[in-house]
């Protein structure tokens, strides 16, 4: 129904801003604790209103993306670009990418002549492998709600593209965007993860052998594992078999760092993992666990526990996400605007079709 729609849309945004938000304080550590965890990001004990917690580069690129969108109903490169610079030279103390702010000051010294022409002069020409494509694409598979697989993948590699053209970073970029797709029409009330994460192998091996691949889409030079991202959601399957898994295991198998690969498949763990009541974590539901959890792992902590978010956001919709956390997170009342905005364009579009 519609309503339900929206509860997801909205929780899709709100789950990716409380991640960034709450994530950032550990951004760079090691493995945290739960206690640790509560006590800073969720501020247990203390008064919300004195300790409001920031969004980052996530959630600063994610709105931008999805103002213009909104704004030209689609994709549209230049407005796209020049929403993330505008952003950038407003406010760059939001903890960007070091290397992507190259691009924003390429793309305003050179007018936006090419915006594709920067990101692919990246890291000597092969391009940014990190997670920039991935954080912020989460108004992707909203807008896309209706889309095909083709035509969704297509969006999340244009918008990845003005920043990220290795292929690591596409790839992850359209993981993501396909588990929030999935998640947004998952329908059952116990989720079959063992399924949920074959509908992702069957879609990313196709991405993989890159033989649906958009033509301007760089070859990916022969590396030992040319299906990196299905060897990394297989196992994921593996980790799911077990009651219990080491955090320092999943660390090592999957990754907690700023590349798309060694971070993607990490947050699609966690929304999985805590699907189940997991050990320390009892009393939290399965949205506020895949949250914790995900900062628990350390590393990229604002980016994962975003991402993951935004798939559990989906999945539960908004009313799982506590208001508590919500009047702690700068951006929430924006995320849900948003939200709304792109079911609008989603809806009459069914009905211009
Ligand atoms: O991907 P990007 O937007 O960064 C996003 C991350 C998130 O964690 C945010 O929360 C924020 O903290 O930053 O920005 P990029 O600058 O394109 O990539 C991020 C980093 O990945 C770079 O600064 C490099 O350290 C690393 N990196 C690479 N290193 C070597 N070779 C990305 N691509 C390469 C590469 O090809
Ligand atoms: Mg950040
Ligand atoms: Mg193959
Ligand atoms: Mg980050």
């Amino acid at each position: 129904s519609g309503k339900q729609l929206l509860s997801r849309f909205h929780g899709c945004l709100v789950g990716a801003v409380l991640g960034d938000c709450l994530g950032s304080p550990f951004e760079g550590s090691d493995c945290v604790t739960y206690d640790e965890v509560e006590r800073i990001s969720l501020n247990m004990g203390k008064s919300t209103r004195s300790s409001r917690h920031r969004f980052t580069d996530d959630t600063a690129m994610t709105r931008s993306l999805a103002a213009s969108l909104i704004e030209h109903n689609g994709f549209n490169a230049k407005d796209m670009a020049t929403r993330f610079t505008d952003e950038f030279f407003r406010d760059s103390a939001r903890g960007y990418g070091y290397n992507v702010t190259t691009v924003f000051q390429a793309w305003k010294d050179e007018t936006y002549d090419d915006v594709f022409q920067p990101a692919r002069e990246q890291f000597q020409g092969s391009g940014s492998y990190g997670n920039g494509g991935a954080m912020r694409i989460a108004p992707v598979p909203l807008f896309g709600y209706n889309f095909t697989e083709a035509k969704l993948q297509e969006l999340a590699e244009q918008t990845t593209l003005l920043t990220h053209t290795h292929p690591d970073a596409l790839s992850g970029a359209i993981l993501q965007s396909f588990a929030i797709h999935q998640a947004l029409h998952e329908t059952s009330e116990v989720l079959d993860t063992q399924k949920f994460l074959d509908g992702l192998i069957e879609k990313m091996n196709k991405v993989e052998d890159n033989s649906e691949g958009v033509s301007r889409r760089p070859k990916r030079p022969s590396e030992e594992e040319p299906h990196p991202y299905c060897f990394k959601l297989e196992k994921i399957k593996e980790f799911l078999t077990k009651d219990e898994a080491d955090t320092r295991d999943v660390v090592y198998e999957l990754g907690t760092d700023v590349s798309a690969l060694g971070s993607v498949p990490t947050a699609v763990f966690a929304f999985l993992w805590c699907h189940k009541e997991r050990k320390g974590l009892e009393k939290w539901s399965p949205f506020e666990q895949t949250i914790i959890h995900s900062i628990s792992l350390g590393g990229d902590t604002d980016t994962i526990a975003s991402m993951a978010g935004a798939i559990a956001g989906a999945y539960y919709g908004i009313e799982a996400i506590p208001w508590e956390w919500q009047s702690q997170c700068e951006g929430v009342a924006d995320a849900k605007k948003y939200a709304e905005d792109i079911l609008k364009i989603v809806q009459s579009n069914v009905t211009a079709e």
